[in-house]
């Protein structure tokens, strides 16, 4: 029987790559996000080459989480790889300007989703002692950078969560690997700017960003691994940016 991956935040740049990624290399893939017209042309897409269960879910909804991932079907409740990859950045403000509206759903989705979707799906790595989670950091967890306030600290807080996962599964041989990148060029800056497509297309001038199947491959590659080798961390950064603040472009 082939393993199961789940992958939340499916439908678009790292999730949806990483979702083909690891269908390639063999895996049953769960896969988790709001937009159904998305998931389902996915869904068409993987089941060229392997099973897959779509579930509609927005990772916020703590009772829709538990109902859904805490609750699969028999045959796909056996989870080995969990994406913690659903996430967002709303808004890039100095504090005092900042909208709560973006405040809340940054820390729903980036903090208490991820926190949700890995209390329905890690006791069960537990028990069979066998999973490996990546959560979705950023090189936000580990730098801040001017107007990135709550970003950065949601993202500060996945990477808190990530350490203090991997000490708590450590008895039972679940690995937790944080993927931490630099600027992947996907849907992120449109989210980030409410839609405003000039804006996103800036962040990304001038140098050789990150693509979603970048880091789809470097989830693979810690994938890949012998078994007793644990990848805590991964920094990824495009060759032209030396962390959240240097890039040099041209
Ligand atoms: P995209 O905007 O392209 O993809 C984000 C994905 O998350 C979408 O599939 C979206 O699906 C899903 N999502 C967002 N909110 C929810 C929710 N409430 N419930 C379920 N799914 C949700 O961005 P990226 O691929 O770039 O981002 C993926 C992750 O990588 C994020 O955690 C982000 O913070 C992180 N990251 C991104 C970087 C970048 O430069 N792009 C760099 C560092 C980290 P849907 O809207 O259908 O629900
Ligand atoms: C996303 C990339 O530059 O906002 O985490 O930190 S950045």
């Amino acid at each position: 029987m082939k393993p199961i991956a789940l992958v939340t935040g499916a439908t678009s740049g790292i999730g949806r790559a990483t979702a083909i990624k690891l269908s390639e290399m063999g895996y049953r893939l769960i896969i988790a996000a709001r937009r159904e017209d998305r998931l389902n042309d996915l869904k068409a897409l993987l089941s060229k080459t392997t099973e897959v269960l779509s579930i509609t879910l927005d990772v916020r909804d703590r009772k829709a989480v538990e109902e859904s991932l805490g609750h699969l079907p028999e045959e796909w409740a056996a989870v080995e790889v969990l994406v913690n990859n659903a996430g967002l950045a709303a808004g890039l403000e100095p504090i005092q300007d900042g909208d709560p509206d973006d405040w809340d759903r940054m820390i729903d989705t980036n903090v208490k989703g991820l926190l949700y979707v890995t209390k329905a799906i890690a006791p069960g790595m537990c028990s069979r002692k066998k999973g490996h989670i990546f959560n979705l950091g950023s090189i936000a967890g580990k730098q801040v950078y001017a107007n990135g306030n709550v970003y950065c600290a949601s993202k500060h807080a996945v990477n808190a969560l990530s350490q203090g996962m991997r000490i708590d599964m450590l008895p039972y041989g679940v690995k937790v690997t944080q993927i931490c990148p630099g600027a992947v060029e996907t849907e992120f800056s449109l989210v980030r700017f409410h839609g405003d497509q000039h804006k996103a297309d800036n962040v990304y001038t001038g140098y050789e960003p990150l693509t979603g199947n970048d880091i789809a491959d470097c989830i693979a590659s810690a994938l890949s691994l012998p078994q007793n080798i644990c990848i805590n961390d991964m920094v990824v950064m495009p060759k032209s940016q030396a962390n959240s603040m240097y890039f040099y472009k041209q």
